[in-house]
C-alpha cells in the first residue's frame, strides 16, 4: 500500500501560541514527514512491501541488529510516528481525561512525576529518535525511548504518546534546549484526549 502524506489535523498557526511555531510545522510535516512518504513509495515500489499495510511493513522489515541501514523501514516507521504525532498534538483536547489521569497516577504515582520521567526519557535518548508512554499486552503503563524510527509496534506495545527529539522538532522553537522543548509538550501541546482514546480498556 503506498504512503500518503496526510494533511495536519489543525491550521500551521494553530500551535503557535503553545510553542510550535508554522515555520516548524511547515518544514517538519511539508519536508521532513514528506520525504518519509516520498523514499518510502520508492523504496517499496515493486517489491514484497507494496501491498502490505504500513503497520505489517513496520514490524516485518525491522531487524533490530541492523537499523541503520534498513531503509524501508526506516522510511515507513518514521511515516507511521509522524501521523500518530500530528493527532497526539492540538490546540484542543488538553484537559486530561480522568480515566488516563487515573492510569498515570497508578503507575507512575503522579501527573508530575510522569512527566519528568518522560522529560528524562527523551533527553537521555542519545541523538535523533523519540520517547512514548506505552501500553503493554497485559495493559501496564511505561515510558520508553527508541532509536531513530523505531516504535513501539516493534515491541508489541501500543503507543498512547509519543514525542519527536530529533532536532528538527525543536532547533526553529527551542534551540539546542531539548529538555524545555518536552516539558512544553506536556504541558502546552499534547491532546490528552487522543492519548485517551488510545488506550485499552
Ligand atoms: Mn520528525
Amino acid at each position: 500500500m503506498s504512503f500518503e502524506l496526510p494533511d495536519l489535523p489543525y491550521a500551521y498557526d494553530a500551535l503557535a501560541q503553545n510553542g510550535m511555531c508554522s515555520e516548524t510545522l511547515e518544514f517538519h510535516h511539508d519536508l521532513h514527514h514528506k520525504a518519509y512518504v516520498d523514499n518510502g513509495n520508492k523504496l517499496i515500489a515493486a517489491t514484497e512491501w507494496e501491498t502490505k499495510s504500513l503497520e505489517d511493513i513496520i514490524t516485518g522489515s525491522y531487524d533490530a541488529g541492523a537499523v541503520a541501514q534498513n531503509g524501508v523501514f526506516n522510511n515507513a516507521s518514521q511515516h507511521w510516528n509522524h501521523i500518530q504525532f500530528w493527532e497526539m498534538m492540538g490546540p484542543d483536547g488538553r484537559t486530561m481525561p480522568s480515566e488516563l489521569e487515573n492510569a498515570i497516577t497508578a503507575s507512575f504515582g503522579s501527573v508530575d512525576e510522569f512527566k519528568a520521567q518522560f522529560v528524562a526519557a527523551g533527553v537521555g535518548q542519545f541523538g535523533s529518535g523519540w520517547c512514548w508512554l506505552v501500553q503493554n499486552s497485559t495493559g501496564e503503563l511505561a515510558i520508553t525511548k527508541t532509536e531513530n524510527g523505531v516504535n513501539p509496534l516493534c515491541f508489541g506495545q501500543t503507543a498512547l504518546l509519543g514525542c519527536d527529539v530529533w532536532e528538527h522538532s525543536y532547533y526553529i522553537d527551542f534551540r539546542n534546549k531539548r529538555p524545555v522543548y518536552i516539558q512544553n509538550f506536556l504541558d502546552k501541546l499534547v491532546n490528552w484526549e487522543n492519548v485517551a482514546s488510545r488506550m485499552a480498556g
